[in-house]
């Protein structure tokens, strides 16, 4: 009976490792909520549990970065990023994957989208949550306000694979089909850094804006130099082409 019991604890620990929620990152202009929103923004998943973030929505340049409730648009220390994964609009072949693995389900685990162009994603509610609490003053609803109150860019530091809470063992991929992936993140959990630059790129679903100027106030914004240019470059010329 022992043995049993021991089975059976054994099969319902595999079963809670074996979940997995899917994310989709991004949408279409004519989605309810529009092009900057994770669907869902509001994940329960306890520690084993995978989490996949789909970048699905085309035209898209979007990312992945864990922040904090308090600070809601700006990299968390530590934190966990995709990097700014681009898809142009006739993506027709596999969907880049971010899959994050949840370590510490004990406390919520925020997240943004750190994309400027054509402004910021944070800012325009592209945030969500993983083990938000339900009641109290932390809840994803007033971490969406506080997302949609912020003003100025959002923070363009680099985050890691490893985060607080929640890691992924891999950049997002497949790269593939067009897509791009700017600031891929590496192993280990540095503290973000405000050196490299964002990414470039229309996320519009109208494609419009081809002429992306991030604004020169808040934070990351002396990180925004030839470099960033250079990236600009070489994605409208995935666009053109
Ligand atoms: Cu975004």
């Amino acid at each position: 009976m022992r043995f049993a019991s021991a089975a059976l604890a054994l099969s319902a620990t595999a079963l809670v490792a074996a979940q997995n929620v899917v994310v989709e990152v991004g949408s279409v202009a004519t989605a309810e909520g529009g092009i900057f929103q994770f669907i869902p923004n509001d994940i329960t998943a306890a520690n084993g549990t995978t989490v996949t973030f789909r970048f699905t929505g085309a035209p898209g340049n979007h990312t992945v970065t864990q922040s904090s409730f308090a600070d809601p648009c700006n990299p968390l220390a530590g934190g966990f990023d995709s990097g700014f994964v681009f898809i142009p609009p006739t993506n027709t072949t596999e969907t880049p994957e971010f899959t994050l693995t949840i370590t510490d389900d004990s406390r919520p685990i925020w997240f943004y989208c750190k994309q400027l162009i054509p402004a910021p994603h944070c800012s325009a509610g592209m945030v969500g949550a993983i083990n938000a609490p339900t009641s109290g003053s932390n809840t994803l609803a007033n971490f969406v306000s506080a997302a949609r109150a912020f003003q100025g860019s959002s923070g363009q530091g680099e985050g890691g694979l490893a985060g607080v809470g929640a890691s992924a063992s891999a950049a997002p991929s497949p790269i593939a089909g067009g897509a791009s992936l700017v600031g891929a993140p590496t192993s280990g959990a540095a503290a973000p850094t405000q050196t490299s630059p964002p990414s470039s790129g229309s996320p519009s679903g109208s494609g419009a804006n081809t002429s992306p100027s991030p604004t020169a106030t808040g934070n990351g914004a002396s990180a925004l130099g030839s470099s960033w240019l250079l990236a600009l470059g070489a994605v409208m010329g995935v666009i053109v082409a």
